[in-house]
C-alpha cells in the first residue's frame, strides 16, 4: 500500500470520516514547541518566525513531540501570522507576549500591506518543510491557518488583548472596511494552506482561536461568511478540514455551518452537548481542560476518563485539549494522556441513543 493510502485508514483519518476504528486518536494543540525541553535547545536566537523560516528547524520542532508521545498526528510548526508575515505587512512575534505589529491595521490605506499571495515565492521555506516531513512520517501532519476574527485582532489591536475592543469598534463601524480586511486575510489563508495541502499535509485546521468574543448573531454576520469561503475553497482538496475556537460553546452552530468536517471543541462544553448543538454532522475534536495537565495524575485520569465517557463511543470523535498545551505542562502527563486514551477509548460506534448522531 502507499502510503497515502496507508495514512488514509490510520485512526485520525477514520475519525475525522465518523468511522469506527480500533482506537481514539489523540493529538495536542500547540504540542510541538513551548512546554518541550528539546525545542528550548533548537529553537536558536530570535524570533520564532526565524525558527519557522528555517525548513529544516521547522520540521525538526514538529518531529519532536512525535518521538516522545504515540499521538496520531503531527501538526506543522509555524504560526497563524506566518502569511501575514510572509506579504510584509509589518507583523513580528515578540517573545514572552506574541503577535505585535509596530503599525496596527487601521484605515483602508493598510489594505495595501496586505498584498496577494505568491506561494511559489513567499512560502518556499513553508513547502520544503512539508514535503521533508511527509517524506519521514507515519502518521498525518496537519497543516494549518489562522481564522479571520483571530488574524484580524492582532492587526488592529497590533499586540494580544483581553477585550478585543479597538478591533470590534472596526467590525461595527465600518463593516465595508471589516469585510475587505477580511477578505483579504482569507485569501491568505487559502492560500496557505492550499500550499500546504499541495506539499502533502493530509488535514487542515482553521484555527479562529478568539472568535469566542462575538455573540451569534455578529459572528454570524462578520465572520462566517469569511470563514465559509476559506473551507469551501478547500473542499475539493480530499483533505479534511478542522475549524476551531476557544469559548465558541454559544457559537458550535454556526461554526459547524460554515463547512468543516471536525469542529474543536473547548473544556467548557462537553462533548455530549456540543454533539447536540452541531447537529451531529460533524466530528469532534477535545476537549481536556489543559490546566489538567498539571494536575496530579489521578485527577487528570479521572478528567481523561471522564471526557471519553462524555463521548460515549461516538466514533467521530479526536482526544484533544480544549485549547493549547500550556508552557509548564509535564512532556510526561501528556505522554501518560496519551496511552490512557489508546488504552481505554474505543471508537466502537455509539452505545447508547443519548450519543447517536
Ligand atoms: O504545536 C505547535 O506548537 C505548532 C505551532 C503553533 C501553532 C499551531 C504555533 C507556534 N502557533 C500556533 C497557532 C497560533 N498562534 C494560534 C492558534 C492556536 C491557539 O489558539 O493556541 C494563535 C492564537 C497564535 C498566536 C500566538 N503566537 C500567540 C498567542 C498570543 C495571545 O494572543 O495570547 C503566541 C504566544 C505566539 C507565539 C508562538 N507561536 C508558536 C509558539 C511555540 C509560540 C511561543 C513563542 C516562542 O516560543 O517564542
Amino acid at each position: 500500500m502507499s502510503q497515502n493510502a496507508t495514512l488514509e485508514h490510520s485512526a485520525f483519518l477514520r475519525a475525522t470520516r465518523q468511522e469506527p476504528g480500533d482506537r481514539v486518536p489523540v493529538w495536542f494543540m500547540r504540542q510541538a514547541g513551548r512546554s518541550l525541553p528539546e525545542y528550548k535547545e533548537v529553537r536558536g536566537p530570535g524570533t520564532i518566525l526565524n525558527a519557522i523560516q528555517d525548513a529544516e528547524r521547522a520540521a525538526e520542532i514538529t518531529l519532536q513531540p512525535t518521538r516522545r508521545y504515540d499521538v496520531d498526528a503531527a501538526i506543522l510548526f509555524s504560526d497563524i501570522v506566518t502569511p501575514v508575515f510572509a506579504v510584509g505587512f509589518g507583523i513580528d512575534i515578540t517573545p514572552g507576549v506574541g503577535p505585535t505589529c509596530e503599525q496596527p491595521f487601521q484605515s483602508a490605506d493598510d489594505l495595501g500591506r496586505l498584498r496577494p499571495m505568491d506561494p511559489d515565492n513567499d512560502l518556499s521555506f513553508q513547502t520544503e518543510a512539508v514535503e521533508k516531513l511527509v517524506s519521514e512520517l507515519t502518521i498525518p501532519l496537519i497543516g494549518f491557518a489562522g481564522g479571520p476574527f483571530t488574524l484580524a485582532s492582532y492587526l488592529v489591536e497590533g499586540k494580544p488583548s483581553r477585550d478585543y475592543a479597538k478591533v470590534k469598534a472596526l467590525m461595527m463601524s465600518d463593516p465595508d472596511l471589516w469585510h475587505r480586511l477580511c477578505d483579504r486575510l482569507a485569501d491568505l489563508a487559502i492560500g496557505t494552506l492550499q500550499n500546504q495541502v499541495a506539499a502533502g499535509a493530509s488535514a487542515v485546521q482553521l484555527f479562529d482561536s478568539w472568535a469566542g468574543a462575538l455573540r451569534p448573531e455578529h459572528y454570524r454576520e462578520y465572520v462566517q461568511p469569511h470563514s465559509t469561503k476559506i473551507l469551501a475553497a478547500m473542499k475539493d482538496l480530499g483533505v479534511p478540514r478542522i475549524h476551531f475556537g476557544i469559548n465558541t460553546g454559544e457559537l458550535l452552530p454556526q461554526i459547524a455551518e460554515a463547512g468543516a468536517e471536525v469542529v474543536g471543541v473547548d473544556w467548557r462544553t462537553p462533548l455530549s452537548a456540543a454533539r447536540e448543538r452541531t447537529g451531529g454532522h460533524v466530528a469532534l475534536q477535545g476537549n481536556l481542560d489543559p490546566a489538567l495537565i498539571l494536575a496530579p495524575w489521578e485527577v487528570l485520569e479521572k478528567e481523561v476518563r471522564r471526557v471519553l465517557a462524555d463521548n460515549n463511543g461516538h466514533p467521530g470523535h479526536i482526544f484533544n485539549l480544549g485549547h493549547g498545551v500550556l508552557p509548564q505542562a509535564d512532556p510526561d502527563q501528556l505522554a501518560r494522556v496519551v496511552d490512557l486514551v489508546h488504552a481505554e477509548g474505543t471508537a466502537r460506534g455509539p452505545v447508547s441513543q443519548g450519543a447517536s448522531a
